[in-house]
């Protein structure tokens, strides 16, 4: 028998698997599909992460499962190759862009085909080739060109250090998810696009997909859809309203005062009345300096200030109340006023303290002040007037309709998601293919003029003005208008990051389409995507913008289905072996090539799904790679032990069964962890028995062939199993074969469980009681009484009855 050489083995199997293009999808197959995704990587200069191969190694399990189950499988691999990091480095380095990305690209891709992952390497794509990013710039132009796509003046989320401007989603506790800088607010005209108008869809539609339930409520928690009534207060001597939105209309006895952003518009409009304006004016620029999150972090202390000259009236108890302006109402939320309740909500309660402002109750016994009851969801209305006495979901809707039929106000559902701030003031994005005439406003491109290419420039610095490097290109940025002719600018604003993989999981399905983002007929078949595996932190901006995308493709009857993912499953990081997230400068970086060097690519991929619940984080363990190393060497060996026979050994039966059912749903299950286990197991079955069939051993190889494809074929060859193993079938169960023969059933006395015995299944009753007898605690519990009655219900439980 030959040594165990993973390094020769892996090669070889590697080099057939290109030479037969043995995982290539079919797009003209009668076959049922299965499209598998893996969120496609970053290429960037760090290289592969030993956190890549896990998601990518689960999903492969299942892909390679599939296709031996007779399925037309597509799982496909790409680039996500824009952004920031790339650009980074060209200027620090002073190379291009593309050229950093394409060696990147390079060395990652050998990186994963170390690994042996059965991606369909002929429909590779990379969001910055512009053959690609043509058709991310043709869905930009649909989108402007049914009014999703607008420019507006906002304030965005500025990023100092970068020099870029941020979506909210891109920013982390106040600061940039990407650097860590302290994040300030800037206005700069944007490019926006209407995610809003999909909010209620993004949320129902979740309904009908099979998503694990934390990506579900995050998803939700996100679009924050929130139900209530605006209302209308008056400014007191003048005609002038202030509408409020508020969850809780209930309450509007307790609204003691009000508070609106200090960015609100009323503050201009009233200026001349104000007789602090100034010191409200001050307050507001000291407020433009903080994020959002700040801004309405609970613990903070509270801050604000006083309108004098304006007050308001409350319309139910018709009360002259104070007007304030304070950070934690934010302009950007429902009309940046809100109706201060002190007594029931936390803020206003901190708020009235400081500044000694009226606290009315209005909820029996669930005061803020009184920390023994705060939940105010529930409870009798008091000092309520009309509401008196009624529990608050029923004074919910009475105010409501009192409301509307005094024209006070209206019912109301707010959300707290954004559009989607989609320009970025840098080079390496995909350039917006809109032009700006002095006459004719925004004119989108031709569609016969995309690919808009990204010009060469000297220099991929931001301006300090924050423009983009575009913007320094004059023969670029100066054109002609489409529409009339005369001289126009470009847009040097290109797209932020999240553009290209809105929709790249359409490209694989036909990759090198010139006439369209994708066949009718590919879309037709290969959508939707079965199985998404992807990161957590994707879910809440990726996730949600793709789906969004592809609901307005669905509109304009580009694509066939709603949504595009059917499934979403997500994996746990893995850590250093400190328990820490890896990074350079904890020094706790694994690095995958080192595994795949000295252990094989087979006990990397082993490894990380031995490694624990694939959901959980879990750290990182040298010692657990030698075990699978070890495991795979045991495997190795087993061919010394295989002789000829094409039917499972006898005594195996049992155990084959059971391990192809408990494989096969494990790897559905994501479960691979489990089904490892089983087949550690069996191999030691068959090892003590120290002789095998062939075909005890073709159903162990394959049940092990997606975890560990290249030591298994190789198996099977010098083994002479006929073939290779990638062209055979799954191997089928016999549900009866699987099932335990023996079993445990409990033995009472008098009703109360003594003891358990083990029986064949379906033995009689007279064979079973005389097991029971013959344990030492049958006389025990009898204790010298009569044993009046034996109830056996079969293979459950044996009743004994003494008096
Ligand atoms: C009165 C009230 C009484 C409120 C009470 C809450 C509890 P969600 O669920 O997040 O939608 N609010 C409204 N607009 C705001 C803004 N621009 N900035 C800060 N806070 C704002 O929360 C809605 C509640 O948040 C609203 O209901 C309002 O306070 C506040 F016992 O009105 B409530
Ligand atoms: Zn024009």
């Amino acid at each position: 028998m030959n040594k165990y050489t993973p390094n020769e083995i892996e090669k070889k199997w590697q080099d057939y698997w290109d030479e037969h293009e043995t995982f290539k999808a079919e797009n003209d197959s009668d076959k049922e599909k299965f499209y598998a995704l893996v969120e496609f990587p970053y290429p960037s200069g760090q290289g592969l992460h030993v956190g890549h191969p896990r998601p990518y190694t689960a999903l492969d399990i299942v892909s390679r499962m599939k296709r031996m189950q007779g399925l037309n499988v597509l799982y496909p691999m790409g680039w996500d190759a824009f952004g920031l990091p790339t650009e980074n480095y060209a200027i620090k380095n002073k190379i291009h862009p593309a050229i950093v990305t394409k060696n990147n690209i390079e060395h990652f891709k050998k990186q994963l085909k170390s690994i042996g992952f059965s991606f369909d390497w002929s429909r590779e794509i990379n969001t910055t080739d512009p053959e690609y990013y043509k058709w991310t710039q043709w869905i930009f132009l649909q989108l402007f060109k049914h009014g999703l796509a607008y420019k507006k003046e906002m304030p965005i989320n500025w990023c100092p250090s970068c020099k870029v401007g941020l979506s909210n989603e891109e920013v982390v506790g106040g600061n940039c998810e990407r650097c860590g800088e302290e994040v300030v607010r800037r206005v700069k005209s944007q490019w926006m696009l209407k995610i809003t108008e999909y909010a209620d869809r993004l949320i129902e539609d979740l309904d009908d997909l099979d998503f694990i339930d934390r990506v579900v409520t995050q998803q939700k928690n996100w679009i924050g859809k929130s139900e209530g009534a605006s209302i209308f207060f008056s400014l007191k001597d003048h005609k002038e309203k202030l509408e409020v939105f508020t969850t809780r209309p209930d309450t509007i006895y307790g609204a003691t005062y009000m508070v609106i952003s200090p960015e609100h518009p009323l503050i201009q409009k009233y200026k001349d009345e104000i007789e602090n304006y100034d010191e409200l004016n001050s307050y507001k620029e000291e407020v433009e300096k903080k994020s959002d999150f700040e801004r309405t972090e609970l613990s903070k202390e509270k801050t604000g200030v006083e309108i004098k000259g304006l007050k308001a009236i409350n319309p139910l108890t018709e009360k002259e109340i104070p007007i304030w302006i304070s950070d934690y109402v934010l302009m950007s939320y429902g009309t940046g006023a809100i109706m201060a309740v002190p007594a029931h909500d936390d803020r206003d309660y901190e708020f009235a303290k400081k500044f000694n402002l009226d606290i009315v109750p209005v909820i029996e016994g669930s005061n803020v002040s009184e920390s023994a009851n705060t939940d105010t969801s529930t409870g009798k209305m008091i000092n309520s007037g009309i509401l008196d006495g009624l529990e608050v979901k029923k004074a919910i809707s009475t105010m409501i309709d009192y409301l509307v039929e005094h024209n006070l106000g209206e019912k109301k559902i707010n959300y707290k998601l954004r559009d989607w701030v989609f320009s970025r003031q840098r080079y390496w994005g995909e350039p917006i293919p809109i032009v700006h005439c002095e006459e004719c406003g925004y004119v989108p491109l031709s569609e016969e003029d995309l690919p808009l290419l990204l010009p060469e420039v000297e220099n991929y610095e931001p301006t300090d003005s924050g423009e983009s490097p575009l913007s320094k290109m004059t023969d670029w940025v100066n054109t002609t208008c489409p529409k009339c002719g005369k001289p126009a600018k470009r847009e040097t604003d290109t797209m932020p990051q999240w553009a290209g993989s809105s929709w790249y999981f359409l490209r694989y399905t036909d990759p090198h389409n010139n006439e369209a983002l994708a066949s009718k007929d590919a879309l037709d078949y290969w959508m939707p995507v079965d199985w998404y595996n992807g990161g957590m932190e994707h879910t809440t901006l990726h996730l949600l913008y793709s789906r969004f995308w592809h609901k307005f493709l669905y509109d304009i009857g580009v694509v066939n289905t709603k949504e595009p993912y059917q499934k979403r499953t997500s994996h746990g990081m893995i850590l250093g072996g400190n328990n820490e997230k890896m990074s350079k400068s904890r020094g706790n970086v694994v690095n995958p090539d080192d595994i795949v060097r000295d252990y094989g690519a087979d006990t990397l991929r082993c490894y990380e799904m031995f490694i624990g619940d694939f959901e959980k984080p879990v750290p990182w363990s040298e010692n657990g790679v030698k075990g699978c190393r070890r495991f795979l060497e045991r495997v190795w060996n087993l061919q010394e032990i295989v002789v000829d026979g094409d039917k499972y050994s006898e005594d195996l039966l049992s155990e084959i069964h059971k391990s192809i059912k408990k494989v096969t749903n494990d790897y559905e299950n994501l479960k691979s962890n489990t089904a490892i286990a089983q087949l550690m197991s069996l191999s030691n079955e068959f090892s003590d028995k120290g002789k095998i069939t062939k075909e005890d051993f073709r159903a162990f190889l394959i049940l092990l062939n997606p975890v560990a494809p290249h030591i298994t074929e190789e198996l099977w060859q010098v083994c002479d199993l006929g073939g290779v193993l990638n062209e055979m079938s799954w191997p089928e169960y016999n549900e009866e074969l699987t099932i335990d023969n023996k079993i445990e059933i409990p033995v009472q006395f008098n009703g109360k469980v003594r003891f358990t015995i083990e029986i064949n299944r379906d033995s009689l009753q007279d064979e079973v009681i005389k097991i029971a007898e013959s344990n030492e605690l049958f006389e025990k519990n009898v204790d010298g009484k009569n044993v009046v009655k034996k109830i056996y219900i079969p293979n459950k439980i044996l009743n004994i009855v003494v008096k």
